[in-house]
């Protein structure tokens, strides 16, 4: 056994290490300053104190400068009392993957080293983030507390002659200043697998892919836009589940992505595979992001699935996923901006509904509690209590068991929805990277006009005027342990059921994004094919006309519309 000491380093603090939506985001750049990864892994061991003497796993997307941090990750541990550290091999890892495989190894937390659909490379953005023992990220108490040590951290412990051989599977142990301490590097894709075994039934869509002599096999292209989930999908779609070898396709995981621009699963990001589906060949796609928890749905011909219809439409066909069918459906919930479809199921189901801010660790509580099967984002986020983060392959696999339960295309589910639900339209303009004050600006002014603006008021612009229901920035109570989230978004309801929502991201990594929500809600089926564009074109004038928008960041036109 390799012996290795504690050495202490004293270092200088950093002011920005404020973790933001899902992680601490920087430019790599900003990460390869001297201390600066070290600082925030040795704040996170301090905020953290059940990881020494306890176990912890360790992983990312591939992006670059993810091997640099995994060994820094690996010497602060062993510096901190850490036990026993899990590591995929290669450092590979999806974010899903790490949250089952905390689940299942019982581990105090994890280290998940992406910057999820921010591009990578050298020019690109890093990312850490950190997950409790749940397996979903850490609540705001305890990322606030990261941030308050990083920013009066003085020194971190390291082991820096520790270095482990993350390419191959196995063991490693050192003896640490007279404490053993144990890097196991794994497979990262086998026990995900397994999970997702028993949650689908695998046999009924392996028929539904191989076809029969009376219908003909599913094709399906899945792109995995050369981000984490390239071998997950390879090894459940084609070797567990028969689907050829072409269906997978952009599957080996790279430092850039292999320079697109981000590894984002929407209609812009992910426009190669809008391209494939509108040839007609294919029945089914789906693509993912780079650290494999968001997902998009086409049908054929490139019908477009919005992620509020998506999560309403599996909520509605729960039956088709054994693992709801016997662990009953407990609650849904989306993050308060995501279009409201979902909520028409659950009162039609009589299942208690969940409006949390955005950032999938608002729903954690919930699910540990027992109180949520299901939920949604509109950014391309959907999964369930089988773990405690988003899951791109978990929400292809649920679409594919839908397909195999109803016999029915992707449209046709769809349609068949808005017939029964009627249709939510939702739109999401962003405007990227423009002066951070000058967007805290327009927010705060807006917020202040806007609760000047009574109930019933009408507000027009160009093209039309709505009467307000309440205006708000939206504050959620945990139901759970009561912590209070405040300033979540501002709020325009509007008497007819649309509404506009503006809010800050809380992922950019430069500067401000400003993302502005809309929603409308239609139940005419003779309107269900109405132009989105036109559709939203009164809120979009009206949201324009509010905020001043172009005054404060300079912007005419939003940088993506989703
Ligand atoms: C993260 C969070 C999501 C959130 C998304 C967008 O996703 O996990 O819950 O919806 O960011 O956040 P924002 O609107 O603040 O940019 P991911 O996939 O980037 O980790």
């Amino acid at each position: 056994m390799a012996s290795s000491q504690v050495q202490i380093v004293q270092t200088r603090a950093f002011e920005d290490q404020k973790p933001g939506t899902s992680g601490l985001r920087k430019p790599v750049d900003t990460f390869q300053q001297k201390g600066y990864a070290e600082n925030f892994i040795q704040a996170i061991h301090t905020a953290v104190p059940e990881l020494s003497d306890g176990m912890a796993v360790v992983g990312g997307d591939g992006r670059y400068y993810m091997t640099d941090v995994v060994q820094k990750i690996i010497g602060i541990s062993a510096a901190n009392g850490v036990k026993k550290l899990i590591v995929g091999k290669d450092g590979i890892f999806s974010t899903p993957a790490i949250s089952a495989v905390v689940r299942k190894t019982k581990a105090n937390g994890a280290f998940i080293l992406t910057a999820s659909h921010n591009p990578g490379g050298p020019k690109g953005d890093f990312g850490i983030k950190f997950n409790s023992s749940n397996g979903g990220p850490a609540v705001e108490a305890v990322t606030g507390q990261i941030y308050q040590i990083s920013k009066h951290i003085t020194e971190y412990k390291i082991c820096p002659d520790i270095k482990v051989d993350i390419s191959k599977v196995g063991c490693h142990t050192f003896d640490v200043d007279g404490r053993q301490f144990e890097v196991e590097v794994i497979d990262p894709v086998s026990d995900y697998v397994d999970l997702m075994k028993e949650l689908f039934d695998f046999e009924s869509i392996r028929n539904l892919l191989a076809g029969s002599k009376t219908r003909s096999p599913l094709k399906i292209i899945i792109n995995c836009l050369n981000g984490v989930t390239g071998p997950y999908a390879k090894r459940i779609l084609c070797d567990e589940l028969g689907a050829p070898e072409s269906s997978v396709v952009n599957c080996i995981p790279l430092e850039d992505f292999g320079g697109k621009l981000h590894p984002d699963p929407n209609l812009t990001y992910a426009s190669d595979l809008v391209d494939v589906m509108n040839s007609g060949v294919h029945d089914f796609g789906a693509a993912f992001d780079g650290d494999g928890d968001r997902n998009m749905i086409l049908g054929k011909n490139g019908f477009f699935v919005t992620p509020s219809d998506s999560v309403s439409v599996i909520g509605d066909n729960y039956k088709a996923i054994p693992y709801f069918v016997k662990s009953g459906i407990k609650g849904f919930a989306r993050s308060m901006p995501t279009g409201r479809a979902l909520d028409r199921v659950a009162k039609a189901l009589n299942v208690e509904m969940f409006e949390v801010p955005t950032g999938w660790k608002f729903f954690g509580n919930l699910m540990d509690a027992g109180r949520l099967s299901l939920c949604g984002e509109e950014s391309f986020g959907t999964g369930s209590d089988h773990i405690r983060e988003k899951d791109g392959i978990w929400a292809c696999l649920a679409w594919l068991a839908i397909l195999a339960y109803r016999k029915a295309s992707v449209e046709d589910v769809i349609r068949d929805h808005w017939k029964r639900y009627g249709r939510t339209f939702f739109q999401r303009y962003d405007y990227e990277q423009v002066p951070a004050e000058g967007a805290k600006e327009m927010m705060s002014v807006l917020e202040s006009s806007l609760s000047l603006a009574t109930k019933s008021k009408e507000i027009s612009a160009a093209s039309a005027s709505f009467v307000l229901e309440y205006t708000d920035n939206f504050s959620y109570t945990d139901p759970i342990d009561g912590s209070v989230a405040k300033n979540q978004g501002i709020r325009l309801q509007f008497t007819n059921g649309s509404r506009i929502i503006f809010r800050l991201s809380g992922t950019g990594s430069v500067g401000a994004t400003v993302r502005i929500y809309f929603e409308c809600y239609e139940d005419q089926p003779e309107r269900f094919d109405d132009d989105i564009t036109s559709i939203m074109k009164p809120l979009v004038d009206l949201a324009l006309k509010v905020s001043d928008l172009q005054k404060y960041t300079g912007r005419n036109e939003p940088t993506v519309i989703t």
